[in-house]
C-alpha cells in the first residue's frame, strides 16, 4: 500500500493521477499548506524541503519525495509509463516540467491569481513566461502525440495538471490547437478523471 501525503494543489495531483493510473492501492493523508502542517517535525522527516508530495511505500518502507522521483519511482515499481527505451525523451520532457512548466507557471499563479497588483513587474514576467510555455508545449505537441513520443507517459502526467490550472492563467488555451487537442485527450482518462478529485470532494476538469 502506498501512502500519499499530499494537498490539492499540481504537483500533488500528479502523483494521485499516476497512482490511479497503475491500479495501485493508496491512501490519501493531506498535509494542510495553509496551516504550515508541511513544517511539522514528522513530515519534514520525509520532505526535507518541506513540501508535497510524498510517498511511503509500505511494502519496503521506503519514502520519496519530489514528485518527478516519485513518478519515476512508480513507473519503474509497476512497469508503466515508463518504458526503458523511451527514458531518454521522458526524462528530458519531465525535467522540463520540473525545472520550467511547474516552477515558472507556478510563480505565475502568485502574481497573476493570488496577489493581483502588489508588483507590475512581475505579474508582467511570469505572464509572459507562462505564455511562451504555452507556445513551446504547443509547438512540441504539434510534431509529437505526447510529450515524449507516441505514448503516453509519466511527463505527459507531470505536465498535465499544470495545464488543468489554465482557468488561472488567462492566457486563452483554446488558442492553442495542439495543446488543446492533447489536455483534452488526457482529460477523458477515467483514471485522470479520479485522481484529478484526490480528495474525494466532488472537483471536475475544467473544459477548455
Ligand atoms: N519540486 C517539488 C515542488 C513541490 C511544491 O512546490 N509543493 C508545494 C505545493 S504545490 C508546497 O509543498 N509548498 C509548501 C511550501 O513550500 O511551504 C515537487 O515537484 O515535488
Amino acid at each position: 500500500m502506498i501512502e500519499l501525503f499530499t494537498a490539492d494543489t499540481p504537483n500533488g495531483k500528479k502523483i494521485s493521477i499516476m497512482l490511479e493510473e497503475i491500479g495501485y492501492d493508496y491512501k490519501v493523508t493531506n498535509v494542510d499548506i495553509s496551516k504550515d502542517e508541511q513544517f511539522r517535525q514528522e513530515f519534514v522527516k520525509i520532505s526535507p524541503f518541506s513540501k508535497i508530495p510524498v510517498i511511503t511505500d509500505h511494502d519496503n518502507n521506503e519514502s520519496i519525495f519530489e514528485s518527478g522521483a516519485i513518478l519515476m519511482y512508480l513507473g519503474e515499481k509497476s512497469g508503466k509509463f515508463y518504458d526503458q527505451q523511451d527514458r531518454l525523451k521522458i526524462n528530458q520532457w519531465l525535467m522540463a516540467q520540473m525545472g520550467t512548466v511547474g516552477p515558472m507557471i507556478g510563480q505565475h499563479h502568485q502574481f497573476h491569481h493570488y496577489n493581483p497588483g502588489k508588483s507590475e513587474f512581475g505579474e508582467e514576467r511570469y505572464f509572459k513566461i507562462a505564455k511562451r510555455i504555452y507556445q513551446e508545449l504547443d509547438n512540441r505537441l504539434k510534431v509529437s502525440k505526447f510529450l515524449a513520443g507516441e505514448k503516453y507517459t509519466i511527463a505527459d502526467i507531470a505536465t498535465w495538471p499544470w495545464i488543468a490550472r489554465h482557468e488561472w492563467h488567462d492566457i486563452g488555451l483554446k488558442n492553442y490547437q495542439n495543446l488543446s487537442r492533447w489536455y483534452l485527450e488526457i482529460s477523458n482518462r477515467e483514471s485522470v478523471i479520479k485522481g484529478y478529485d484526490l480528495f474525494k470532494n466532488g472537483s471536475k476538469i475544467p473544459s477548455l
